[in-house]
């Protein structure tokens, strides 16, 4: 072999069928909003290792992890700035960027009928304007978020607690008169040990996965809203992939994304184990949830006044 093309080949380069065009291997860098390996970034990671099985040659993805890598509310603005190329991140920690994203949590249709009925595409054309990034894959859905407390509640009434927050639960806790922190996840825990705040907001799973179990006493029931917790990619990073680059990380994105279905029996399983661990459920009725969505929706378009109804309209069966 000509030294050129053993140098050429051994640096990456691959000749396609038709010996016209060279492409080279890309690497791209990859951030979780979310603790390495706890629930909210497990899609993610398979996400990755399935690029990179399939992608040999072609793109890999370089995961540079979580929370300790990069602040989980400065996510959104590294994504659009290409600092980092692929995020795994929910709407409610990039609001700063683009305030729509938070929309997701009230959807009450399918990702695939959102990706029929213009949802998708509605929000798709945001990302573009705002985040300068596509949606790849919703991994997380059908995942109910909840308070979950220190001390009891007798109603839907949370005057003099104080609570842990995103932008997620802010309408809603605030609407029931509770005052609110916001704090990242990773700071959940000292939150609760320091007894700075009463209780917090978070889906139904992942409670076990920084240990909060061992703080807390209550969960307050009915669920509300859906989680959404989404890989996305930046929009000039896209552009610069060949037809068999975006190939390999569409098709691991399909194949995320039609497993957030099965979430529902990683709730079954979690609810299981705060039943184990001694947590007390708080039955409030389905009124509780009923507001949890006037105050949700409310919110969006009183923070986006131009794009809030249409999405309600979209969203909201
Ligand atoms: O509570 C949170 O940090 C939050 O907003 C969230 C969103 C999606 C999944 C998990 C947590």
């Amino acid at each position: 072999m000509r030294d050129w093309l053993s140098a050429a080949l051994a640096a990456g380069f691959l000749w396609t069928s038709a010996g016209i065009a060279a492409a080279q291997e890309i690497t791209l860098k990859g951030i979780t909003a979310f603790a390495e390996k706890t629930f909210y970034s497990r899609g993610f990671e398979r996400f990755i290792d399935k690029v990179n099985a399939d992608g040999k040659g072609v793109v890999q993805i370089n995961y540079i992890g979580g929370p300790k890598a990069m602040p989980p509310f400065e996510v959104g603005n590294a994504l659009k700035g290409g600092v980092v190329d692929i995020a795994n991140v929910t709407g409610a920690f990039y609001t700063n960027v683009m305030p729509e994203a938070d929309a997701w949590k009230l959807t009450e249709r399918t990702m695939a009928e959102l990706r029929n009925n213009g949802g998708y595409a509605y929000m798709a054309n945001l990302y573009d304007q705002k985040m300068s990034a596509i949606l790849l894959a919703r991994h997380i859905d059908n995942n109910p978020f909840h308070l979950y407390l220190t001390k009891p509640i007798t109603g839907p009434d949370l005057t003099g607690l104080k609570l842990r927050i995103t932008p997620v639960y802010r309408d809603f806790f605030q609407s029931l008169g509770a005052t609110v922190v916001q704090t990242a996840p990773g700071e959940v825990y000292t939150s609760l040990e320091r007894g700075v705040v009463d209780g917090y907001g978070w889906p139904i799973t992942g409670i076990f996965d920084l240990g909060w179990h061992e703080k807390t006493k209550y969960r307050v029931d009915p669920g509300f809203y859906s989680a959404e917790v989404s890989i996305l990619i930046n929009k000039a990073t896209w552009a610069r992939l060949d037809d068999r680059q975006k190939k390999a990380i569409g098709d691991a994105a399909a194949w995320i994304e039609a497993q957030a279905a099965e979430v529902t029996k990683e709730n079954e399983a979690d609810i299981a184990k705060q039943k184990a661990a001694g947590i007390q459920v708080i039955a409030l009725g389905d009124d509780f949830r009923k507001k949890a969505y006037e105050a949700g929706w409310a919110g969006i378009i009183r923070q986006s006044p131009e794009h809030g109804p249409k999405l309600k309209e979209l969203f909201a069966k």
